[in-house]
Parts: structure tokens; C-alpha cells; sequence
């Protein structure tokens, strides 16, 4: 049995039987005292600080949508326990692979709101995170990130390095080639690779029921020989626990791990989208009440370490966020062989026709003012 690799204690939540690692309740009560990770007051009130920046990066993120200052984006609403778990985890030297909806683990590898903005304002250089070691760009394309995941866990493996690589995918991604292909290999090369699959529920309008006929996502792992775990995505504490065993397996040379962070995208998929055309008002009202900040804020008073003041974190959060999209919003404008550039050292007939066309396009755009 692969759950036989696991840390010993993650052993007895095998996926074969829909078993979930959970540490607190929905009141915020622990139910599993030997899985609570030994974390010290200021880290859990760290933790809790930053699951609400990211809240409140998302919620101005949607609001200069709203405004027209933004192109489309996705929120981050209620994921934010497997975010900051993952970023309290993840260290400088290792890797984030992400797709487009862990926000909270690409802050804590550096990477600023004005960058995060600046990709959300269509300029080029919101991919290039300049102070972020070691993290790629966001992938969009559903799916090819696993493969980068894999490929740069094998590089690591072939040069011995002490680096583990994060790397993120929807409910949705898991019915992508991609999804297999990449953990196949991982499987076979032993690669020190942690793959999250967060599972909020829905592919945009497609519910997880109609994705897949598996009892869970945790239990794809099986077929590819790597030890798999479904945690409550809802509970800090779980998602703490399963990174930080995740990342020892990893690192000491037993290979990857495939976590499964159930969770509910309380928000909509993208700013294009209306949820409410698809799933029930009761389905959101109920998951809203197991919100990943209400919980944790939860256990924090009922342990006497809670002390903040969350309106005035908030107004200092809001300044400091609308300063840096000011100033992405100051700086979105690009040179257009930006668009180009990156992808070839030298630009093939094919990309150098449709940059002719792009030029074209836009000097008739001009002339049409
Ligand atoms: C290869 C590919 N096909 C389709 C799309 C369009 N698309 C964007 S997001 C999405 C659904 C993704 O759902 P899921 O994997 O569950 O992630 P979530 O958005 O819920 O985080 C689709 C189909 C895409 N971006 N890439
Ligand atoms: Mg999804």
C-alpha cells in the first residue's frame, strides 16, 4: 500500500477510504489533538494576518475590476487557509509552479500586489516576479504547469539539490492529460515534488460531480504509485500539517506527494462570471459559515490568543494595496515587441507575420480616432 510512504502519521487517512485530515471543527474546536502542528502564538496570529491581506488584495482586485481600471480576474475567495499554509512552508530555494488562483502563496514567495496587478493589467512583466526566487510565471493554460512541476523536480533530483517544488491545479485540471502525464512521471522518477489539486468544487459552471466518477481527487494518486492525502482546505491547521510533512517526505529523497485541499470557491470564477446561474444561494450561504478566516478566528478566541482589530488592519491593508496598483496602473504601458519577445531567441516567420499584423492593427486603431 503507497500510504505506507506517507509520514507515519498521515498513514491512517488513506483516500481508498474517503478518509480527510482535519484538525479543527467549524467552531474552531480541535478534534484531532495529535495532528495539531506545535505552531507558537505569533504564527498562528501571523497566519491569520496574512489570510486576511490576501482577502483584502482580492476584494480591491474585484473592486478596480468593477471600477474599469482592470482587466478580468480570479478570486481567491475562501481558499486562502491552503494559501498561507503553503507560504508558511515553502522556503526560498524552493519552486512555485502556480496556475492563477494561490495568490496568498505567490505573496509569500515575494512577489509584490503592483506585480500581481501589473498581470491582471495585461502588461507583460507581471509574469516576471523580480523578487520572488525560483517562482514561474502564472499558467492559464489549465494543466501544463504540472508538467513544468515535474520537469523542474527532476532537474533538482539530477543535481542533488535541497529544494522541493509547490505546484497547484483546479478540480477541473485534474481531467486534463497534463494532470496524468505529469504525475506519471513524477511517480516513476521520484521527483520532490508537492502537488496540491484545490478541489473548490466547480470547473467554472461544471460541478466536481460531473468531472470525475473517483471518490475523491486524493485517491488519483493510487494509480501512480505516490502517497496521497484529502485535507479539510478550510482548516489552517490541516493544510499546515500536510506542507509541512509533505515538504520532510519530499525533502529527504522519498519523492512527491499528491494533496487534495477540499475547499468551496465561495466567489465567482472569474469577474466574467455569475455563479448564480449555476449553484444554489443555500450552497454558498452554508459554506460561507465555514469560511477559513471565521474558523481560525474561532479557535484563536477560544484560546484567548485573539487581539485584532480587523477594521483597522484592513484600512492600513487597503493603503497599502492601493498604493502599489496606483502605481501599476501608472506603469501598464508596454513596448508591444514585449508581447513577442520572450518566447524564441530568434522570432520564427509565423510569430514575426502576426506581430506585422498586431503593428497593422493598431496604427488603423490610431487612425480610426
Ligand atoms: C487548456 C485550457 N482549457 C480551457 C481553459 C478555460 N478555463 C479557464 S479556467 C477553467 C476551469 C478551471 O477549473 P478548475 O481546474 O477547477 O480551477 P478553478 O478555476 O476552479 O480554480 C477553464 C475550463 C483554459 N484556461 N485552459
Ligand atoms: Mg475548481
Amino acid at each position: 500500500m503507497i500510504q505506507k510512504d506517507l509520514p507515519e502519521v498521515l498513514r491512517d487517512f488513506n483516500p481508498l477510504e474517503d478518509k480527510v485530515l482535519r484538525v479543527i471543527d467549524n467552531d474552531g474546536h480541535v478534534v484531532n489533538k495529535k495532528m495539531m502542528p506545535s505552531l507558537d502564538d505569533e504564527t498562528i496570529i501571523d497566519a491569520y494576518k496574512k489570510m486576511l491581506y490576501e482577502r483584502v488584495a482580492d476584494e480591491m482586485a474585484i473592486s478596480y475590476q468593477r471600477q474599469g481600471r482592470m482587466y478580468t480576474y480570479t478570486p481567491n475567495l475562501g481558499q486562502e487557509a491552503i494559501h498561507i499554509a503553503a507560504g508558511l512552508n515553502i522556503r526560498e530555494q524552493d519552486w512555485l509552479v502556480p496556475a492563477f488562483r494561490e495568490m496568498g502563496v505567490l505573496l509569500a514567495k515575494g512577489v509584490t500586489m503592483k506585480e500581481m496587478f501589473l498581470f491582471y493589467l495585461g502588461n507583460e512583466h507581471g509574469g516576471s516576479f523580480k523578487n520572488a526566487n525560483n517562482t514561474l510565471p502564472i499558467a492559464i493554460s489549465i494543466g501544463t504547469q504540472f508538467h513544468h512541476a515535474t520537469g523542474i523536480g527532476y532537474s533538482i533530483k539530477q543535481q542533488k539539490k535541497n529544494e522541493a517544488v509547490y505546484t497547484f491545479i483546479g478540480d477541473g485540471g485534474t481531467s486534463e492529460g497534463d494532470f496524468s502525464e505529469s504525475l506519471n512521471f513524477a511517480g516513476v522518477w521520484q521527483v520532490p515534488v508537492i502537488f496540491t489539486i484545490q478541489n473548490n468544487q466547480y470547473a467554472i459552471s461544471v460541478p466536481v460531480e460531473s468531472q470525475t466518477k473517483s471518490i475523491n481527487l486524493a485517491v488519483k494518486s493510487v494509480a501512480f504509485g505516490i502517497p496521497g492525502i484529502k485535507v479539510d482546505g478550510n482548516d489552517f491547521f490541516a493544510m499546515y500539517l500536510a506542507y509541512k510533512l509533505a515538504a520532510e517526505h519530499a525533502l529527504s529523497g522519498k519523492g512527491p506527494v499528491l494533496i487534495e485541499a477540499f475547499t468551496y470557491r465561495l466567489g465567482a470564477h472569474t469577474t466574467s462570471d455569475d455563479p448564480s446561474k449555476y449553484r444554489k444561494k443555500e450552497e454558498e450561504e452554508e459554506w460561507a459559515l465555514v469560511d477559513p478566516l471565521l474558523r481560525l478566528e474561532k479557535y484563536m478566541r477560544s484560546n484567548n490568543i485573539w487581539n485584532l482589530d480587523v477594521e483597522a488592519l484592513r484600512e492600513e491593508y487597503k493603503k497599502e494595496i492601493d498604493a502599489q496598483f496606483v502605481d501599476a496602473e501608472k506603469n501598464k504601458a508596454y513596448p508591444i515587441d514585449d508581447i513577442f519577445n520572450y518566447m524564441y531567441s530568434d522570432m520564427p516567420q509565423e510569430l514575426l507575420r502576426q506581430k506585422a499584423e498586431y503593428e497593422q492593427f493598431l496604427s488603423w486603431k490610431e487612425n480610426k480616432k
